[in-house]
């Protein structure tokens, strides 16, 4: 039996109160992936006390020299990828073809961190007066407090992680409590790239010790993807406390097919973005607006097709969607497809817990499609975190356009149309962080903002540049060479 454990100080040691939790294959219950510290406000104290020593040393580190480290996790990343795909398959139950993605998006991550180690831009301008320089840079800001869920146990914690190092950050990171084996293997695979030990700090453990890190005075930025509910309680916090925060949080993002539209693109389309990750991603197609006259036939060959999904275990080949998460994920999801038939939907695939051979010691839920949904549903509005599709039926794109901002979420939206004015109107009118045109509402890359509208985040965005914005904190110098008092332009006027 394998236990693991923090890593605080350059050790790996227990929780400060010697409790830990178990993690378990979400495809069969049976297989104990590991013991895992359940750490709280003790550790945390700990963390910071190290991490203050690491912040001092790499905080002065050239950052081209911190982007060299990143540049050596990207290689050892891809040295280990498949590796590093089957141990996150097994404690998270994505499919090995959807968990390589996963390691990709962090290999890509990576190198794109090294490289922006010798860019950090600031902007140098003309000043007002003569002899005078004018010039902005960036500083690194201290402690970074990193908390990331499961439905992607490597991509999100390397585009919190290596921005925040890459800014001469020092970090404690939190992994999501279903998926720490992963964590682990990610702050091994940073040490041997040559990270200093003290510059990173791994806390397992669940919202106990993740409110600690929230609340310490001494970590002033805190990343938190998760729920909506969750990160209001961070928000909270982090407002009263006057801490730099990055919420990402839920989504209820719509795929809209047009009457004019390439029929076998958008079913394609549906299908990979409502039950690929098993509909738990943050940018999961979880509505499916269609106009009214390919509505039948659309509904007809998606559920032909929804059918022949294979479920089961992920590491299995010829897997098209493994397990949930975790049984209260599965009873979360079973009472939403009950809420919809209440309000009124029709259940016309899927709505229950998956059984049958190879299934009967996991977490499986059936490919699910709700029709005849009207927007205010709760099946509209919510979201799921499941392999579940809502079908609402419109008149036209105006109708669509409205339908898809009806909600308190804006992350992704997606449509698929020929008409290329529609398609630009649709990227200036729809609210979200990301529209897709004829491509599914996942599916992000790694080099542009990622993030969303409204309820789904707090204005600041992952991946991409405007991150570094996040991570480091900007500072204006100016050096007058003029040898007199120059009063600034306000005091000349
Ligand atoms: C998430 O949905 O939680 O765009 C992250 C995508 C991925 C990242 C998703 N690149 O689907």
């Amino acid at each position: 039996m394998t236990t693991f454990h923090n890593f605080i100080a350059g050790e790996w040691v227990r929780a400060a109160s010697g409790q830990t939790f178990e993690n378990r294959n979400p495809a069969d219950t049976r297989d104990l992936v590991g013991h895992f510290p359940r750490s709280g406000a003790a550790d945390v104290e700990r963390a910071v006390a190290s991490a203050t020593r690491g912040f001092a040393r790499w905080s002065r580190t050239p950052a081209p020299a911190r982007g060299d480290v990143l540049r050596r996790v990207g290689d050892l990343m891809s040295a280990r990828k498949e590796e590093l795909a089957d141990l996150m398959t097994r404690e998270m139950g994505k499919p090995l073809s959807e968990t390589r993605g996963d390691v990709q998006e962090g290999i890509d991550t990576a190198y794109y961190a090294a490289v922006e180690g010798r860019r950090l831009f600031g902007h140098t301008v003309p000043s007002e007066l003569r002899d005078k320089w004018a010039m902005s840079f960036r500083r690194p800001i201290g402690i970074a407090g990193l908390i990331t869920p499961f439905n992607f146990p490597l991509a999100i914690p390397t585009w919190k992680m290596f921005p925040a190092l890459v800014c001469g950050n020092a970090v404690i990171f939190k992994p999501g409590e279903d998926v720490p084996h992963t964590g682990h293997v990610l702050v091994e695979i940073l040490l041997e790239a040559g990270l200093p030990p003290e510059v990173i700090q791994l806390l397992h453990g669940d919202g106990e010790v993740g409110a600690a890190m929230v609340a310490h005075p001494q970590i002033p930025l805190i990343s938190f993807t998760g729920s909506t509910e969750t990160g209001s309680k961070v928000g909270e916090v982090c407002g009263r406390m006057h801490k730099r925060l990055s919420l990402e949080m839920g989504g209820k993002n719509a795929q809209i097919v047009l009457d004019d539209a390439n029929l076998d693109l958008a079913l394609d389309g549906v299908l990979w973005g409502a039950f690929g990750t098993t509909g738990q991603r943050c940018t999961a197609t979880s509505r499916l607006i269609l106009q009214a006259g390919i509505h039948d036939a659309f509904m007809d060959r998606l559920i032909a097709r929804a059918k022949t999904l294979r479920l089961g275990d992920g590491r299995k080949a010829g897997t098209d969607v493994g397990p949930v998460i975790h049984e209260e994920s599965l009873a979360k999801i079973a009472s939403y497809v009950e809420i919809g038939q209440r309000e009124g939907a029709t259940l016309a695939l899927g709505g229950a817990r998956a059984t049958g051979a190879g299934l009967e010691h996991g977490h499986f839920f059936q490919p699910t499609i709700l029709i005849g949904v009207r927007p205010e549903m709760r099946v509209a509005q919510e979201e799921i975190f499941g392999p579940v599709l809502s079908v609402i039926r419109v008149a036209d794109a105006a109708e669509a356009f409205r339908v898809n901002n009806g909600v308190k979420y804006g992350l992704s939206s997606s449509l698929y149309t020929q008409d290329v004015n529609l398609a630009f109107r649709a990227m200036q009118e729809l609210d979200n962080g990301i529209t897709y045109v004829n491509a599914p509402t996942i599916g992000a890359e790694a080099h542009l903002p990622f993030g969303g509208v409204k309820q789904t985040g707090n204005g600041h965005r992952e991946g991409g540049w405007e991150v570094y914005e996040f991570y480091s904190e900007t500072k204006v110098g100016y050096v007058d060479y003029s040898g007199t008092l120059q009063r600034a332009q306000i005091d000349n006027y």
